[in-house]
């Protein structure tokens, strides 16, 4: 028997305990999260084809656990140091984000499960990013900046004790898992004290708001946590009941028959009381609740589709809120084909193929078109467990005020990220394109 928790179970334990903490922090959270229950549940029984579905696929389990969070860093050590500590629950990162494309002076990736099962398991994500202070105008402050973070350490000593230990050991036993756990929290609480005075908060506010919310506080806290929901259009609607400010919009693609990437609306972030470290008092407004509703995730030419229509969506629907924005959208994805069927034959997604009547018939064995058509194998929507790097920006934005369209140089720096990630990122086209082509090969076996 293995002595070792799984990484999985780590990897659960923490996403509870990290939801946990953000209801007590923001209590609003946990208002966001009876209110996506509940539409959850009201959308599975008005919906039995939708239940099946996700039944069929595991994806009931998961359903009522699964979130992603978001946090952001300030220097490579903090990054590398992140990367094994989220290594431990089996979380790796996919992805490259350039978030100064709109106007955000970061870099980022996913900290995500890889394998089908340990995301049948829990697949909890943590949208990462690192602060590019080389994007800072002014030097001084550049130099400021970089000197403030060089000495905080955003780790406690025995959560990085409890990495090398399961490192070292190949694992966690039950015992140094929970600890481990409450180690790792203690990396995302939020602080309402800043370690800097009002001065230089306010200085690198002046920057951009994002640069003030890294460099400012003692560790990294988490910046929103998102659950997932089956009607993202129904709880926008409901948030006023519940006492929550959704935004304007709903980004990323309309409502659809066969939902694709990602939808993702919020409540707006809280103005929150800051003690600053000459003891002035202050807010900062930083954190926030999200919801998302997950689709099938794209080709590289379902994605190429999906950013030219979105482009154009965007230009028409300039000043448009509410159900008028969603309008405009619905009208323009007309031209992204709705039916899975089609998703399929024209290569624009990523299906699972599954074989469920194995007699033997008149096509052949090999046939993959023949049999889908005989109905002898099923080709199922594999869900995106991705971010959007659009709408990633349009969050983003959204969370700063008004006064951030500032614009970097559009340039993202890939190797820089992974060198101070200390690995590579693993693409996610790369990941889907996996899942498809075994599951293809195992279900043309079935005939073989
Ligand atoms: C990250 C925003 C990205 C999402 O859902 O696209 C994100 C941040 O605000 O730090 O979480
Ligand atoms: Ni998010």
């Amino acid at each position: 028997m293995n002595q070792y928790v799984s990484a999985d179970e780590i990897r659960a334990q923490f996403s509870s305990a990290m939801s946990a903490m953000y209801q007590s922090e923001v209590p609003q959270y946990g208002s966001l999260l009876e209110l996506v229950e509940a539409v959850n549940r009201e959308t599975l029984e008005e919906n039995p084809d939708l239940r099946r579905q996700m039944e069929a696929a595991g994806e009931i389990e998961r359903l009522n656990v699964e979130r992603h969070g978001a946090i952001r860093v300030g220097t490579p050590d903090e990054l590398a140091m992140l990367r094994r500590l989220f290594a431990v629950m089996g979380m790796y990162p996919v992805g490259y984000y350039d978030l100064s494309e709109a106007g955000v002076p970061v870099h980022s990736t996913a900290f995500r499960p890889t394998d089908e099962a340990a995301l049948r398991r829990n697949p909890f994500r943590v949208f990462t990013s690192l602060l590019r202070l080389e994007l800072i105008e002014s030097e001084a402050l550049r130099a400021r900046a970089s000197e403030i973070l060089e000495k905080r350490d955003i780790f406690t000593q025995a959560a990085r004790q409890l990495v090398e230990r399961s490192e070292a050991q190949g694992g966690l036993t039950s015992g140094q898992a929970e600890q481990f756990v409450q180690e790792a929290l203690e990396t995302f609480r939020w602080h309402h004290d800043a370690t800097v005075d009002i001065e230089t908060y306010e200085a690198l506010c002046g920057e951009h708001r994002l640069i003030a919310d890294v460099v400012c506080f003692r560790g990294p806290h988490i910046n929103h946590l998102t659950p997932r929901t089956l009607n993202i259009d129904e709880v926008q609607r409901r948030m006023p009941d519940y006492g929550m400010n959704p935004k304007a919009v709903i980004e990323g693609p309309p409502h659809r028959q066969c939902p694709i990437l990602l939808r993702q609306t919020s409540f707006k972030a809280l103005e929150e009381p800051i003690r600053f470290a000459n003891s002035h008092e202050g807010t900062h407004t930083a954190r926030f609740g999200e919801i998302e509703q997950r689709g099938v995730a794209l080709t590289p030419q379902g994605r190429r589709l999906y950013d030219q229509l979105l482009g154009r969506a965007r230009e028409q629907s300039q000043g448009l809120e509410g159900a008028a924005h969603q309008e405009v959208l619905a009208r323009v994805f007309a031209d992204f084909p709705d039916s899975h069927e089609e998703l399929r034959s024209q290569g624009l997604a990523y299906f699972r193929y599954e074989a469920v009547n194995q007699d033997n018939g008149g096509s052949s064995p090999d046939d993959l078109e023949a049999l889908l058509d005989e109905g002898r194998i099923l080709a199922r929507p594999i869900i995106y467990e991705d971010f959007l790097p659009v709408s990633a920006a349009g969050i983003f934005q959204s969370n700063l005020g008004e006064s951030s369209q500032e614009q970097f140089a559009a340039s993202g720096n890939r190797d820089a990220f992974e060198q101070a990630l200390g690995s590579s990122v693993t693409d996610e086209f790369e990941l889907y394109e996996g899942i498809q082509t075994a599951s293809k090969k195992q279900a043309l076996a079935g005939f073989a």
